[in-house]
This record gives structure tokens, sequence and C-alpha cells, in this order.
């Protein structure tokens, strides 16, 4: 299904685990080349984590097995904020101690998913705190702070809820992309760290530290996120009869754990059966000229070709709307050329516009 080199990034396209990517190839090639560490943050927002951080955390895992370096970020300085990312309503301030406790807990998790140690391949576990908490604000806003712009603060579409319904986003939740942009690049300075992966809902967070990382002067940064997991009607998917689903065993039982996947509706994971199972016959397909694919077809006259937009002009604005993906994976290179390579184990390349518009392009 995918072109990936690494064995990382393959096994998480063939997975299933790949939402966006800054920058596929370049960082196809930081994995084929060199040993990579990467960050995922989790704030301290219970005394576990829930299934709805499983995604991220088994990405840690595949990137340790991959011969890589994960590193778990405990959010105890940016839990202090709240991340006010797809949230309509501000979160409770957390006190010191309950944030001390929660850490506590979410750490044993990943003694069980990760191996820690002072080794090579060895997992690192760090908290924010111990840069953010002694962060001077003058000194901040003059080194950091100078490097955002208000305006494109305001374009990110994980406070556009807020903004839109004219619900309150606090000056102090307005801070938190910054200081997760900035975590990223304390990362990449004291472990080389050069890739954070999220859920789909940290894009703009993500993003941000890329973009600081350019200004400051680091190393390339890349970026990327899972799809969040969700139920067949779209709801975030993680709340049982007993409340959220908790992956620390004395909260929510494995027993009780067991038998929430077991009683998951059939709807809920059929989906990828419809969409990659049995493909060519459940998606319309139109046919290109095999030797046109040999020399490569540009990914806008496909999209027409597929009846998917009316204009090369609508399908470049539907890339730059994030609406476009090829084999699943996003596209956000507007000449990107799609090849014989792109054939998937059906001989079909798979071209989406938004979640329900799938159409196949067959070689004839
Ligand atoms: C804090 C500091 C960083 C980088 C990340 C963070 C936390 C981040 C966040 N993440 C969620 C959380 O903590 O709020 N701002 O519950 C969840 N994650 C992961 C994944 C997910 C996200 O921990 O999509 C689900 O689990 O990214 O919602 O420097």
């Amino acid at each position: 299904m995918s072109a990936f080199k690494s064995d990382f990034l393959r096994i998480m396209s063939e997975r299933g685990f790949i939402h966006q990517i800054s920058d596929d190839a370049g960082l196809d090639q930081l994995f084929a080349k060199e040993t990579v560490t990467a960050y995922v943050g989790y704030d301290a927002t219970a005394t576990s984590l829930h299934i709805g951080n499983l995604i991220s955390a088994t990405m840690l895992y595949w990137l340790q097995e991959t011969g890589h370096r994960p590193i778990a970020l405990m959010g105890g300085g940016t839990s202090m904020i709240g991340d006010p990312s797809f949230r309509d309503d501000q979160r409770k301030l957390l006190t010191p101690e309950a944030i001390a406790t929660n850490i506590d807990g979410i750490k044993r998790i990943f003694g069980r998913i990760l191996r820690f140690g002072d080794g090579a391949g060895d997992a690192i576990m760090v908290n924010n705190a111990d840069w953010l908490m002694k962060l001077n604000y003058v000194e901040f806003l003059r080194d950091v702070g100078r490097h955002f712009s208000v305006n494109r603060m305001l374009t990110f579409d994980s406070v556009k809820l807020r903004l839109e319904r004219e619900q309150s986003l606090s000056f102090l939740e307005f801070n938190y992309m910054i200081l997760q942009g900035y975590d990223f690049v304390e990362l990449s300075r004291r472990y080389g760290c050069r890739l954070q992966m999220g859920g789909s809902d940290q894009w703009g967070n993500i993003i941000n530290g890329v973009d600081l990382g350019h200004r400051m002067g680091t190393p390339q940064l890349y970026a990327l996120t899972t799809p969040l997991l969700t139920t067949s009607s779209g709801a975030k998917m993680g709340k049982s009869a007993k409340g959220a689903v908790w992956l620390n065993g004395d909260l929510y039982s494995p027993y009780d754990f067991w038998q929430y996947w077991r009683n998951t509706e059939d709807a809920d994971v059929t989906r990828k059966t419809f969409e990659e199972g049995a493909l060519a016959e459940t998606l319309p397909t139109v046919e290109v000229g095999k030797a046109d694919l040999q020399s490569g077809v540009g990914i806008l006259s496909l999209f027409v070709t597929a009846g998917l937009a009316a204009s090369n002009g609508e399908a470049r604005r539907h890339i730059q709307g994030g609406a476009v993906r090829l084999n699943d994976q996003s596209v956000s290179d507007d000449r990107r050329l799609v090849t014989l390579q792109d054939l998937g184990p059906e001989q079909v390349v798979k071209l989406s516009l938004g979640k329900k518009k799938h159409v196949l392009v067959r070689p004839v």
C-alpha cells in the first residue's frame, strides 16, 4: 500500500496509523538513514491514560521496535495551563499536587510499553516542567514569543471552535501552543529529537514547533499525526457505561477492558474492510493508460479525470485545504506525480477527497 522505504513508516502506513506528515519523503529518508529520536507528549489530566492515548503510545512502541529512540514526554509544565485544542470549554485548572500524582500513574503505563534506560535504543521519559517552570517571562517573549504571529495562531482549527462560537479563549490557554512548540525545540536541543507525533487534534501544536525550530536554527523538524479513534458516526471513542476506558488496571479492570472491545459495534470496526479490503468491488474505478502512469500523471489532472474535481484549480484548492489523500495518505504537494510505483497490492491507486469520496485508478 505504501512506497515508504523505512521500516517505521512502512509499518505505520500498513497499519493505518498515518493521518498527516509534514514532509513524508524527507522523513522517510531520515528514518532510512539514521536512528531517529521522536516524541509524543501526554498531559497529566488524570491518574491514567485512556484508550484515546493508546494509538500514539503504540507508535512509540513501534518506533523502538524498528530501532529508533522514543521519548515519552510528561506534560508537567503544560498541564499547569491545559490544551484548549478542539475543546469548547475551558479545562479546570489542575493543582501542582494533582499533576504530580497523575504523572506517577501515567508513568507506570509506559513501563509496560517501552524499554527505558541509558543505552542507544532505550526510551527516555522527560517532564517539560524541567524547563517550562523556570522560564523568565520577558526573556521568553523576546526569544520565542517574537517568532509567533497572532494572526496565524488565530487561523488554527484547534482554537477556531472557541472563536467561532464566540466563547472565551483565555490568554493563558492561548499560550499553550507556544509552550508545546517550544518543547519541541528544547527536545531537539537536548536529545536531537527530530519528530513529534500525536493525534490529528495535535497538528497545529506540532506544526508550531516545526516552524519555531526553523526560526530558531534547529535541524529540520517533522510532524506526524494519527487519525483519532472514533466510532463509525465520528464520535470520539473511549466512553463506556463505566465511564472512560482507562489503561491502568486498577481503574478499569482487564476483564472490563476486554469486554469493551468485544462489545464494540460491527459498524465501528468493519469500515476498514470496506475501504481497504475488497477495494475493487466497492469503489468506483477509472482507467488510465499504463504508459501515462509509467511517466507519471500530475495529481491535479488525475483528480479531474477521476471526477473528484471539475478543474485543476479546484483540485489544488482541495489539496491546500488538506482534503486530498493518495492511498490513504494525505497529499500536500500539488505537483505530486502519480506513477506505477503508487499501485497497491490490488494493482490500483486509491484517490480520496475528504472522508467519503473515493475513486480507484486502474492502469490499462
Ligand atoms: C504537551 C506538551 C508537548 C507535547 C504534547 C503535549 C500534550 C498535548 C495533548 N495531548 C493529549 C493528551 O495529553 O493534549 N497537548 O491527552 C493526547 N495525547 C495523545 C495524542 C492525542 C492527544 O496525549 O491525540 C491522544 O493521545 O496526541 O489528544 O510538548
